[in-house]
Formats: C-alpha cells, structure tokens, sequence
C-alpha cells in the first residue's frame, strides 16, 4: 500500500524534465493523448443513431480510463524512476476486456452472444494476470510467465481471425466486416507490440535478453503500444459508426 499513498501524496508536485527524459515525455503525451481522445469519443456520441452510442460510450470510456492511469502512471515514474507496473495493469485489466466488449458490441447485429464476449474476455484476463505474474511477482520465470500469457493472447487471435468472431463478422457483411478485419489487424500486430515490450523489461537473465540489451525501454513501447491500440481501436469503431450511419 506504500506506494500507492505515496504516490497520491507526490501527485501534484513538479519535476524538471530534460531533453533527454524520453520515458516521462511517452507518459506525458500519452495522458494529454488519452483525455484529447476522451473528450472527442464523448462529445461526438450524441451525434450518432442509438444503435452505435454504446460503442462509441466504450471507446471513450477506454481512453477515459487509461487517460487516468497516465495521470497517476507520469507521476509515479517522475518520483521515483520506476515502472508503474501495477497501475499498468490495473489499466489493462480494465480496459483490454472493454475492447472485447467492443467485439461482441460490432457482431452484435450478425447475432453474437454474450458467451463469445465472455469467453474474450476470460482469455484476456489471463494474458494479463499471467503477464503480470512474471513482470511483478516472479520475475526469475518471466519467460515461462510470458509464455503462458502468449497462449492466452494467441487464442485471442485465433478466435477473432479465424473462429466464431469471424464467421459473425462475415454473416454480418458489409461494414462491420471492414471494421471487424481492422479491429483483427489491430490484435495481431498492434498487440504483438506488448510482448516486446515484456521481453524488454524482464529480459535480464533470460534466453531474450537481447532484445533489453537492444536498448529498447519497456514503458517507452508500452506507451507507444497503449496510443496505437486504445485510440486507434476507438477510430475504427467511430468511422464504422460514420459509415454506417451514412447508409
Ligand atoms: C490498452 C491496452 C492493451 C491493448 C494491452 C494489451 C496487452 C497485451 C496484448 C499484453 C500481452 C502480453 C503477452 C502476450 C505476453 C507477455 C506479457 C504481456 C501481458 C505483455
């Protein structure tokens, strides 16, 4: 709980940031980035048939969240230098299983069910926790951590690229069926982003301690992943939205 009271306390106070601050800068754009998103997703709602509101709500909702987290997380490594990992994945255990909702919310006209979403779900719950296992708890088996955790995320793929979300998406057609093979390339290769960025933190003794020894930051791919997935997930159920709304 220490840190957690300490972070609130230092919440609010001032640190220099130099040129070459590139970890603090990623966390510092990425806040501004997720409440701009927020704002844009909330105030545009209303502007869309009632069908597509809730979609929209979810997409700002899931920079909502993370904009908050951002707050707390460029605090957090200001004061003390360290990833933020627990509020990382707080963030993440709220918002990735948001995004599945996003999935079931678009293949809800070919008729998904609420087992589909829930099963998304569970799966994603596990990559995080498993991840988070091997970040935080027992960084020694990160390796057998982040694999289990790759499994998880590998289903994933498989269920939305291949099984029942896509036989929904194709059932459903047109529009939905653009935006369900975006939301697809999303998953695969803007969340393939995340698993570097596992492999550059908790490298250090590990079979792929190359990939840290590459120079790359964790937080600095995780920041970059977070904008790429949370903002562009969000435009794409926006101009499905757009389009659909048009017809
Ligand atoms: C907004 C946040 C998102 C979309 C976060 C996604 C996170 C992942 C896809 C994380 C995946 C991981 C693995 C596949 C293996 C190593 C551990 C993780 C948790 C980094």
């Amino acid at each position: 709980m220490g840190f957690l009271s300490n972070s609130i306390l230092l919440a609010g106070s001032m640190q220099k940031l130099g040129a070459t601050d590139y970890v603090d800068f990623t966390f510092f754009v990425g806040c501004m980035a997720m409440m701009a998103a927020s704002a844009f997703f909330f105030l545009s709602m209303s502007s869309f048939d009632k069908k597509w509101r809730t979609s929209i709500l979810v997409s700002g909702l899931i920079t909502f969240i993370a904009a908050v987290h951002y707050w707390y997380m460029r605090d957090y490594f200001g004061a003390f230098d360290e990833s933020p990992t627990f509020f990382r994945y707080v963030d993440w255990v709220l918002t990735v299983p948001l995004m599945c909702v996003e999935f079931y919310l678009i293949l809800k006209v070919a008729g998904a069910t609420k087992s589909l979403m829930w099963r998304l779900i569970v799966l994603s719950v596990i990559m995080l926790v498993t991840g988070y296992w091997g970040e935080a708890v027992a960084p020694g088996q990160a390796a057998l951590w982040g694999f289990i955790s790759g499994a998880a995320y590998f289903v994933i793929v498989y269920d939305i690229w291949l099984g029942k979300a896509k036989q929904l998406a194709v059932a459903a057609g047109g529009h939905v069926l653009k935006a369900h093979k975006i939301l697809c390339w999303f998953v695969l290769v803007g969340w393939a982003i995340y698993p570097l960025g596992y492999m550059a933190g908790t490298g250090a003794g590990q079979w792929y301690a190359f990939v840290g020894d590459l120079g790359l930051n964790m937080d600095i791919i995780y920041n970059i992943g977070d904008a790429i997935n949370k903002i562009g997930f969000g435009l794409v159920v926006y101009s499905l939205a757009v389009s659909s709304s048009e017809a």
